[in-house]
């Protein structure tokens, strides 16, 4: 009895020693190879896409713990059947002791998943409200840039219509500072990196849907045939990557509904001041408003991400860049 007391003990504290040296490891390399907890969780991703949005993070790190929380299971599960195959397999033609019930065990294994249920939900109850948080009065607010997205068949327009707190307009109107997409112009929107943009989505005659790939999100442009915006679809991001990014209507919308590409352009605040001081000193009746205010801001004066499509309907093969309709406007 001594010795096995004793063996046991031994056993004990040789598994507590393997342990205290498997975590010390583990912190160790963590601390040599420069990687925080941090980075280790933003690493986790499990497939989930890069998104360019505070949003977008949010969602990630919802997926990530979803992700972990199923392989927990997985591995509790599978280590369970692999353990019952081996620990209870035949060993003789012995018929195995009959029971019939084991309440403590399955009212576990009904409030454990009960539990892990409503974690789950609650989590992506709190990470939708964040991503669908509206801010109260956001053309006052003095953190927040409000651009009406206006869908129409087949194109955009982006309307600038306050910018931190300020109205922005052209001189001498209440018209907002804008720029239209055409067939031989790829309607860019420049936001800037780290605001909060309201997105006002107003469609003039079917529906669209507003969707950048990159802001992983997207929503329906509802149009209620009215000039009014009160109904209309709202939603905010805050983008946190500079750089241009594709954006798509994401609704079948009719015959040119696969050419309604725009351009996200996520700049410093700074460059964004400027590209709206360039619009306004522009004029609203300027058609190439759009390509001289992204120079004068300093940015490329056509699209990177995408390119003017040719509308030729008879066309039985697809654009290429470079053989739109815009060949002679410099964008191709
Ligand atoms: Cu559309």
């Amino acid at each position: 009895m001594i010795v096995a007391k004793g063996g046991s003990q031994v056993r004990r504290k040789v598994l507590a020693r393997t342990g205290r040296v498997a975590v010390l490891a583990a912190a160790l390399m963590l601390v040599l190879t420069g990687c925080s907890a941090h980075d280790v969780e933003r690493d986790l991703r499990f497939g989930w896409p890069t998104g360019i949005t505070d949003q977008g993070t949010r969602m990630r790190v919802l997926w990530t713990w979803s992700s972990v929380a199923a392989l927990a299971v997985g591995v509790l599960v599978w280590g369970l059947i692999f353990w019952i195959c081996l620990r209870h397999r035949k060993k003789n033609d012995d018929i195995p002791r009959q029971t019939k019930f084991n309440l403590p065990l399955e009212i576990t294994y009904t409030v454990v998943p009960f539990i892990i249920i409503v974690v789950l939900f609650w989590r992506t109850v709190v990470t939708e409200n964040y991503v669908d948080k509206l801010t109260a009065n956001p053309t006052k607010d003095p953190n927040t840039v409000v651009v009406k997205v206006v869908a129409f068949k087949w194109n955009w327009e982006f309307d600038y219509e306050s910018n931190k707190g300020q109205a922005t307009t052209y001189d001498s109107s209440t018209t907002a500072l804008n720029t239209v997409g055409t067939s031989t112009q790829i309607p860019i929107l420049v936001i800037p990196k780290g605001t909060k943009v309201r997105f006002i989505e107003h469609s003039q005659d079917v529906i669209h849907a507003f969707w950048v790939p990159e802001f992983l999100f997207k929503r329906d442009v509802i149009p209620y045939g009215t000039d009014a915006t009160t109904r209309d679809n709202q939603f905010e991001i805050t983008a946190t990557t500079d750089g241009s990014f594709v954006g798509r209507c994401a609704e079948l919308c009719g015959t040119y509904h696969s050419q309604m590409n725009f351009e996200v352009r996520v700049v410093d605040p700074d460059v964004f001041n400027k590209y709206l001081e360039a619009l306004k000193q522009l004029g609203p009746n300027d058609p190439a408003r759009q390509a001289e205010a992204l120079t004068q801001a300093g940015m490329s004066a056509c699209a990177t991400t995408t390119h003017p499509f040719n509308t030729d309907r008879s066309l039985r093969a697809p654009t290429q860049p470079g053989t739109g309709a815009s060949d002679a406007g410099g964008c191709t």
